[in-house]
């Protein structure tokens, strides 16, 4: 039998600035076309230090007993923020739980995180819906088939929206991963897909996870364009989901992006790395992330200096600090308020369901109607 070649699959791996700071110069033009000037350079700069600022302190907050727990974001920022600067306004934000930069760059509230990881779900309900930023999801691979139905609702609607979907390298485990991947590019949905692997799940490591040489190569099985980003190179993170959204939006379908960084922290505030990772490992991943080789490349384009960074930091710290005033300071959510805004429309399940609580609850306050 002739052993006939059908197909030949290939993986590119993108990275325009490295861990020393070094920049690939016609792929950092390329950039700089692409809508990267010094401006935004150093706005983009500018949110990660918001993103890593507002990580420590939660932490602090969440060790005063003054928080709920919380995933750490630390050595993600140039993931999530790169891929909001890179989103249009009328685009799709889908995060998992792990995109605190992204967030904040499309016009999330830090108080309304704050409230989120406090306990309450109001922190999702956000003031102005025209964000369009999905509510945290906690249940890991779920917002998958949802970006591919809500990217696919977008296109039968005849507008050029695109949504931009976060999952974790944990998450392409899921078979949700593989029926959104699937159903995302039968129907050219317009959804980039962003894997950001940080080689832990939790106390899986990468190489317990998968048996796949790259994460990227998954979106093959789907004919679907994929790659391979620095997850740590906000320059290369920027370009490649502009050039996704851009396919998106022209009905040319999804892409697959695999980010690879390294989650430098706790998987949350209820873990602890040291049973099961070394030092060494966090120690040389510590020398690869993401705001050193950035501050570097800015200061050595002399868009960036001291007295730059300790303003930038100043402003930062009296933001994060109003915020927790606000934060803290009394409010009253109404104990059935998720009844009325988990779902945007009434149905006769969440209307039963929302009177049996309120039995209850007044059971429980002995008024008894
Ligand atoms: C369906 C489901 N199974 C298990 C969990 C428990 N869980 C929470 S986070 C997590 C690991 C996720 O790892 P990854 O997708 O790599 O994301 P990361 O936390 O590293 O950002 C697991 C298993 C869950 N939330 N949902
Ligand atoms: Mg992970």
């Amino acid at each position: 039998m002739p052993n006939i070649e059908i197909a030949k699959f290939s993986v590119s791996y993108l990275q325009i600035l490295d861990e020393n700071g070094v920049l690939d110069e016609e792929l950092a033009e390329k950039s700089a076309k692409n809508g990267l000037d010094r401006e935004k350079l150093v706005e983009m700069y500018g949110w990660m230090r918001l993103a890593r600022e507002l990580d420590t302190r939660m932490l602090k907050l969440q060790r005063q007993g003054r928080l709920g727990t919380f995933p750490l974001n630390t050595g993600q920022e140039a993931i999530s923020i790169p891929a909001a600067l890179a989103m249009r306004d009328k685009d799709w934000f889908m995060g998992a739980f792990r995109e605190l930069g992204g967030r904040l760059v499309r016009g999330e509230p830090i108080p309304s995180v704050l409230h989120y990881y406090n306990g309450f779900e109001e922190g999702n309900v956000l003031p102005d819906k025209e964000l369009r930023i999905s509510p945290t999801s906690v249940v890991i691979g779920c917002q998958i088939p949802q970006a591919a139905g809500l990217a696919y609702a977008a296109k039968l609607r005849g507008t050029d929206e695109v949504t931009v979907c976060f999952i974790g390298d944990g998450g392409t485990s899921e078979g949700d991963f593989h029926e959104g991947l699937n159903f995302a590019s039968v129907w050219k949905a317009p959804v980039v897909y962003i894997v950001q692997n940080n080689q832990w799940a939790i106390s899986v490591p990468r190489e317990k996870q998968t048996a796949s040489r790259t994460i990227a190569q998954k979106g093959l099985a789907y004919d679907m364009p994929c790659l391979q980003v620095d997850g740590n190179d906000p320059l290369a993170m920027h370009l490649a989901v502009s050039e996704a959204i851009d396919r998106a939006s022209k009905g040319e379908g999804p892409t697959l992006i695999e980010a690879v960084t390294y989650r430098l922290l706790m998987h949350t505030t209820a873990d602890d790395p040291t049973k099961y990772r070394t030092e060494e490992e966090e120690k040389e991943a510590w020398t690869r992330e993401p705001m050193i080789r950035f501050a570097a490349y800015l200061r050595a384009k002399g868009y960036w200096d001291d007295a730059k960074e300790e303003a930038l930091l100043a402003e930062v710290k009296q933001k994060i600090e109003a915020a927790i005033k606000e934060f803290e300071s009394p409010v009253q959510f109404a104990e059935d308020a998720p009844f009325l805004h988990v779902y945007g429309t009434e149905h006769d399940g969440i209307r039963e369901q929302h009177e049996e609580f309120l039995a209850e609850a007044r059971k429980e306050a002995g008024t008894n109607g």
